[in-house]
């Protein structure tokens, strides 16, 4: 199954590519931003137009991977449904069209009519990405399509990403928010066991060209199936000892803020936006763990990371599962079973909260801290 992640590596750029054409091509940048206001808010596409350029993105991932392997086509999932009401109450089901004409017309009814916008956006979904250069020569993954399934974000951190705000830091430190805090995540899970086994992480806005030629992105996969355990980033080296760092979201709750100040000191406890962006951050090493404490994110955000985690002898845990038991045994996530007594996205929802991991050591010393307080 290389060619799966060679697949979703190409399918993944030309995400990006969608995402940052839609901040860059003016017409398509006013939809994005667009405040509703008075008369507009009964129009049904200016308010979900982020949503659209959303469901497009996850449309043309279900759509490319389909196509080369419709064992998994049933299996590909992802945060949007892709059920659209145009302007004039119409049902519209958005899909990638075999054109590029036949996506630009279908996307028009969608936009009320704005062939501008429909044609700039069909031209990017049907674009070829640029080559990637990704060092999968010689890997070998003993899965078969049939085994597999898949969870897209096609945009993770979209607060962020329509926001727009441009961060410049020094190397080796992470992003507390702005665009590089938006990526385009793919995890493809086990079927049997809920295990994730290979992700495919997008960042469109890594590296801005300061001579004008725009941003560029970058990518970031791992495989872990077994005994193979490949990631296209290096196992960090282990921090001094005693010294462990902690990245949360700003909306943590106060109690786990404090408590993990007492843990890390203030100067190893870093706040970041996006669920994947923070396990990224854990994934590169500029965080020991991330930890949330609710259940605000969905299995479209940690399948990704979490695969690369495993890649390099990490993973991602329940936090209430972990404060129940003292070993955190049996309480990594997995991808492939519902909560059965909830509705909508809460069936999909990391529920007990989680806790980003790049050695299992780390667990037992957070965990500490935050028995008895939540
Ligand atoms: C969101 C996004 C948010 C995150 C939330 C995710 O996904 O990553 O940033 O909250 O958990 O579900 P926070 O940044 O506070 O961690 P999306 O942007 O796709 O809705
Ligand atoms: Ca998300």
């Amino acid at each position: 199954m290389a060619d799966l992640l060679r697949l979703l590596l190409r399918v993944a750029e030309k995400a990006a590519n969608v995402a940052r054409v839609c901040r860059q091509e003016a017409p398509l940048f006013q939809l994005l931003v667009q405040e509703k206001t008075g008369d507009d808010k009964n129009k049904k596409f200016v308010q979900d137009f982020k949503t659209l350029a959303d469901v497009v993105i996850q449309e043309m991932i279900r759509h490319d991977v389909g196509v080369k392997f419709p064992e998994m086509a049933d299996f590909i999932n992802g945060e949007e449904s892709n059920k659209f009401e145009n302007g004039l109450g119409e049902s519209v089901t958005v899909t990638v069209c075999a054109t590029e004409e036949d996506t630009a017309a279908l996307l028009a009814s969608v936009l009320d009519g704005d062939h501008t916008a429909a044609s700039l956006l069909a031209r990017a979904i049907h674009q070829d990405p640029a080559s990637i250069q990704a060092d999968t020569d010689g890997l070998t993954v003993p899965l078969s399509p049939s085994e597999l399934g898949i969870w897209i974000d096609p945009i993770d951190a979209t607060s962020q990403y329509i926001e727009g705000r441009e961060e410049v830091l020094e190397e080796g430190r992470l992003f507390p928010s702005g665009l590089h805090c938006a990526l385009v995540l793919i995890g493809v899970y086990l079927r049997s066991t809920g295990e994730p086994v290979m992700g495919v992480i997008n960042q469109p806005f890594n590296y801005k060209d300061p001579a004008g030629g725009g941003w560029k992105g970058k990518h970031f996969w791992g495989v872990s199936c077994g005994s193979i355990n490949v990631c296209s980033e290096t196992r960090p080296k282990a921090g001094p000892a005693g010294g462990l760092s902690a990245v949360l979201s700003s909306s943590e709750k106060p109690v786990v803020k404090e408590a993990l100040t007492s843990l890390c000191g203030p100067d190893k406890l870093m706040f970041a936006s996006g669920a994947g962006y923070k396990i990224l951050c854990v994934i590169q090493g500029l965080a020991d763990v991330y930890v949330l404490s609710e259940g605000s994110t969905f299995k479209w955000d940690s399948c990704a990371p979490h695969a690369l985690l495993r890649a390099l002898g990490g993973g991602v845990v329940d936090l209430h599962k972990c404060l129940q038991s003292s070993s955190g045994a049996e309480a990594e996530l997995t991808y492939h079973q519902p909560r059965t007594e909830c509705k909508g996205a809460d069936r999909w929802a990391n529920h007990g909260g989680l806790v980003a991991y790049r050695d299992c050591s780390q667990i037992s010393r957070i965990i500490a801290p935050l028995k008895g307080k939540l």
